[in-house]
């Protein structure tokens, strides 16, 4: 005889509770990728660099950025507006929270790829015009289009970098993670 014991019950009650805490998401489902970029590597373009720059990733994987010295951050801006923040509440922008004078900063910052359109990004360290020097990078560039990195750079040369808040520590579109030692 079809019966809810407790067991059952109880079952039920935590599948009922999973299910609200989980309404639809509008992020994707993670795919366990990590992309590992590190920002200030010293052995290209004088430290003001990202590695790598040209990032290809599938909506759900991880974009983990690990920060060498000095002091620098990843900031979202749109391609034709190289150095300038992006704007809006989903923007990424790390915040200066990863100073460090040798070795790798004790965080990390992590942004989840919600889709395949191109996330352009700067260093805003305004001290050695980062961004303008090349410290740049995109994920998901549209290859075949005539919006490439090389442009970006171009054409970032003589901007002003500008920050997203005023709060330089201030951070969003991403979480500031321990920096996990492999
Ligand atoms: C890191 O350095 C920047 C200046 O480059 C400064 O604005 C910021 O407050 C520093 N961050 C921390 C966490 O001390
Ligand atoms: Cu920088």
């Amino acid at each position: 005889m079809l019966s809810f014991t407790p067991f059952a019950l109880a079952l039920t009650t935590t599948l009922l509770t999973l299910t609200n805490a989980h309404p639809a998401t509008t992020h994707p489902r993670s795919t366990g990728i990590i992309h590992r970029i590190y920002a200030g590597s010293t052995t290209a373009n004088n430290g003001l660099h990202f590695e790598p720059e040209n990032i290809v990733a599938e909506p759900g994987d991880l974009l983990e950025f690990h920060f060498l010295p000095k002091a620098h951050t990843v900031t979202q801006s749109s391609f034709s507006a190289p150095c300038e923040p992006l704007g809006g509440d989903a923007a990424i922008f790390s915040g200066f929270n990863f100073n460090t004078t040798a070795g790798e900063a004790d965080s990390v910052f992590t942004v989840l790829v919600k889709d395949r359109e191109p996330i352009w990004f700067y260093c805003s360290q305004p001290t050695g015009t980062h961004c303008q020097k090349g410290m740049s990078g995109v994920v998901n560039q549209k290859f075949g289009s005539d919006k490439t990195l090389a442009k970006y750079k171009e054409m970032a040369v003589g901007t002003v970098s500008r920050q997203p808040s005023e709060d330089p520590l201030a951070s969003q579109g991403g979480w500031i993670m321990p920096n996990v030692a492999l």
